[in-house]
Parts: structure tokens; sequence; C-alpha cells
């Protein structure tokens, strides 16, 4: 089926989970649903939050711009506007608009009919934005734990509290997340160079059939190379698997760090040296 006709066919009422018919509509490409407005006002309000704090600072160059999080003082309180208020408002704008979106996607799904991959996929980015700007703060008895909202001044966080751990490289969790990101990279690209390699047509192709190839040399490829091949759906199914697992694992390194851990990372696998087999 045509997209075109597709989309027609598809383009009909049903499937929300709130709202019934109210924002049921597309607005040209976009599906708007309930959700998608609730997306659209967070969002919106956030940025300008955003904007109009960043009036009130010293900078309006972009890389500096940096809201920050509340002193240590007012623990888990609200704080005021100017001392980490904004940066309160907009965590709260942020995670309406990201669940909110996930949201959408729910909806998208449940009107074509297809499995909510995506959404769960989408909920554990939120999950790890969560643990860093809810879960581990509120572990640790304060706001001030968030990171701040700036291009340079997260990066800033992010090297302060590795260092605060002396080395953050040792901690388990990250040398797990950090696997997983590595392994994603190189599973994406044995995947994508797989299918270009087997159904990219060639400059020459004159609509012969045979010069795209079918997934039986795809499997062939690998078990030439390595023995096995994992399949066309496995291949899918481990590639979120590896990225889901890198998101997570990210989640957990930092919020063991400070809660569960508060030495250097080093120092934590003095229990390898201690095992009773080195005696
Ligand atoms: C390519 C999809 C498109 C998304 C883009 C990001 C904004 C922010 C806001 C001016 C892959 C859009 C950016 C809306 C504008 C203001 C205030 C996704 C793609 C293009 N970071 N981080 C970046 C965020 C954290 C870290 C870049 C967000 C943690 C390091 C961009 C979050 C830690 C480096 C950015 C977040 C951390 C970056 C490119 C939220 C650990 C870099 C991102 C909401 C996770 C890199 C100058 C990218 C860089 C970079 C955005 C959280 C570490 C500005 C929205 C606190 C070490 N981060 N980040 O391509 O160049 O993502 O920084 O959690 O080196 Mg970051
Ligand atoms: C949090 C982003 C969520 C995004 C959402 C969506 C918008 C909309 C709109 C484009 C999690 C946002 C959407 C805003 C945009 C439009 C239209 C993703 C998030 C919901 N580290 N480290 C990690 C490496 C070191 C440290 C994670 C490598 C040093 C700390 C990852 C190295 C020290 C923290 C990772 C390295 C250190 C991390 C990040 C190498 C510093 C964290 C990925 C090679 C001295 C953070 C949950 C992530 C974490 C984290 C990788 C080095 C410290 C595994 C490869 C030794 C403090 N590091 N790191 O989490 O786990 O993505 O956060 O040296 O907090 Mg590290
Ligand atoms: C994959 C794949 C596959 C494909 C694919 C893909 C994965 C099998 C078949 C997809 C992959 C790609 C296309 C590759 C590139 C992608 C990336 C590198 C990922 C990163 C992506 C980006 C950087 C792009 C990000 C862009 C975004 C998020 C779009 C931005 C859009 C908006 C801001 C609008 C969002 C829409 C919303 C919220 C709802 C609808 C709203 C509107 C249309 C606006 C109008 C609203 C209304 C009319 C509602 C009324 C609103 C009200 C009342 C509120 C107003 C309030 C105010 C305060 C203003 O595997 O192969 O191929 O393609």
């Amino acid at each position: 089926m045509a997209l075109l006709s597709f989309e027609r066919k598809y383009r009909v009422r049903g499937g929300t989970l709130i709202g019934g018919d109210l924002f049921d509509f597309w607005v040209g490409p976009f599906y708007v649903g309930f959700f998608g407005v609730v997306t659209l006002i967070a969002a919106t309000l956030g940025t300008l939050l955003i904007f109009y704090a960043a009036s009130q600072g010293p900078t309006w160059n972009p890389l500096l711009i940096s809201i920050a999080p509340p002193d240590l003082k007012y623990g888990l309180a609200l704080a005021p506007l100017k001392e980490g208020g904004f940066w309160q408002i907009i965590t709260m704008c942020a995670l309406t608009s990201f669940v909110s979106w996930a949201l959408r996607e729910v909806e998208i799904c449940r009107k074509l009919g297809i499995g909510y991959h995506v959404p769960v996929a989408f909920g554990f980015a939120i999950f790890a934005y969560f643990s860093l700007v809810v879960i581990r703060p509120i572990l640790l008895g304060a706001w001030h734990f968030g990171f701040p909202y700036g291009i340079f001044s997260h990066l800033d966080w992010v090297s302060n509290t590795g260092y605060q751990y002396l080395h953050f490289h040792y901690n388990p969790a990250h040398m797990l997340a950090v696997s997983f990101f590595f392994t994603t990279t190189l599973a994406l690209a044995l995947h994508g160079s797989l299918i270009l390699s087997a159904s990219n047509p060639p400059k020459n192709d004159d609509g012969t059939p045979g010069l795209v190839k079918t997934p039986e040399y795809e499997d062939t490829f690998f078990r030439d190379l390595i023995g096995y091949s994992i399949g066309t759906l496995g291949v899918h199914r481990l590639g979120l698997l590896l990225a889901l697992n890198a998101g997570f694992w990210s989640a957990i390194c930092i919020l063991i760090s400070g809660p569960l851990w508060t030495k250097g990372w080093p120092e934590w696998w003095t229990w390898w040296l201690n095992l009773p087999i080195w005696k």
C-alpha cells in the first residue's frame, strides 16, 4: 500500500488513552492528541523559563548560559526563583514534556496496532534523566545535587561529580554502561553496513533481479565469518537490548555514587584484593 493511501486508511479516530476524540487529529504530518498538547505546553513553558532565567543571569552566550539547582541549604524544599526555583520548575516542565511525549508515542502505537517498544525504550532515557535530577537528589537529601541546565556547566558537573569519587572509571556500573555504549555502536555499524552491502542498489542497477540480495545472503555472511548468524529479527532485539542496557547501567552508576558508595571508586575494588584466594 502506498504511504498516502495507507495514511488515509489509518488516520481515523480511536486508540487514545485520555480525552477521547478531543485533540484526536493531525496537524500536517504531526499527530496531536492530548499528550501532544501537554508536551507542547510544558516544553514551551520550560523553554521560555530558560530564556527568562537566562535574562536574569550574566550572559547570553549560549555555551555559558546556566540555570543552577538550589543551594545545599534549601534541602528538598522549594527555593526562591532566582536561587534554584527556576531550575525546579524547569525540571518539572522537562519531566512533564518527556513523559507526555512517551505517552503520545503510546497513543500512536495503539492507533497503528504495533508494539510499545519505542515508548518503552524512550522510558529508559527518561529514567536516566529522572535518576540524575530526582531520585539521586532525594536520596542525598537536597535538590542541589541535580545537574545545572547549561551546555558547558553540565559538563563541569559531570567532571566535578566524577572526581568526587577520585576515578569514576573504576565505578563498576559505569564500566558496564560504557561497554554497552561501545557495543551498541559496534552492533549498529555491523548491522548498517551489512544491510547496505546486501540491499543498497549499485550504481549500475538496471532493475535486473538478483542485484539486491535476500536475507539469506546476510545470514550466510556471518555464518562464513563467525560461524553463527543471529538472524534478521534477532539483530533488532539485540540492538534494543544493548542500547537499553547502556541507559539502564548509566542510571545505576550515578544512583550508587553517593547514596551507596561515598568513597573513591578505586577503593571499592579492595574486595577483590581481600579475596582469601590471594592469601
Ligand atoms: C543527537 C538527538 C538530538 C538532541 C540534541 C540535544 C538541548 C539542550 C539547552 C541551551 C544525542 C538538544 C539539546 C535541547 C539545549 C540549553 C540550556 C542525541 C541526539 C542535539 N545532556 N553531555 C551534550 C543534554 C547529561 C554530556 C550535547 C540533555 C548528563 C557530555 C547536548 C540532557 C550527563 C557531553 C546535550 C543531558 C551529560 C554532553 C549533545 C538531559 C550524562 C558532550 C547531546 C535532558 C548523560 C556533548 C557540550 C547529543 C557536548 C553533550 C544535551 C544530560 C554529559 C547539548 C538534553 C547530565 C560529557 N549534551 N549530559 O548529541 O557537546 O545527544 O556538550 O538529560 O560532550 Mg549532555
Ligand atoms: C540522561 C539523557 C536523557 C534525555 C532525555 C531526552 C530533549 C529534547 C529536543 C532535539 C543517559 C531529552 C530531550 C531535551 C530535545 C529536540 C527538538 C541519557 C540522558 C530524557 N564516561 N560519567 C556517563 C563515559 C568519565 C561521570 C554515562 C565514557 C570520567 C558522571 C555514560 C567515558 C568522569 C556521570 C558515560 C567517561 C565521568 C557519567 C552517560 C570515557 C568525569 C553521569 C550516558 C571514554 C571526570 C552519567 C545517568 C547517559 C550517567 C555518566 C560514559 C568518562 C563521570 C555511561 C565513554 C572518568 C558523574 N558516563 N565519566 O547516562 O551515568 O545517558 O548518567 O572516558 O552522571 Mg562517564
Ligand atoms: C527509524 C527506523 C526506520 C525508519 C525511520 C526511523 C528509527 C525501520 C522506516 C527514524 C529515524 C530517522 C528519521 C533518522 C534521524 C533521527 C535522529 C538522528 C534522532 C534525533 C532526531 C532529531 C534531532 C529531530 C527532533 C525533532 C523533533 C522532536 C520534532 C520537533 C517537533 C515539534 C516541536 C512538534 C511536536 C508535535 C507535538 C508536540 C504535537 C503536535 C503539535 C503541533 C503540530 C503544533 C500545533 C499544535 C496544536 C494545533 C495543538 C494546540 C496546542 C495548544 C492548545 C497548546 C499551545 C500552547 C502554547 C503555550 C503555545 O528504524 O526504519 O524508517 O525513519
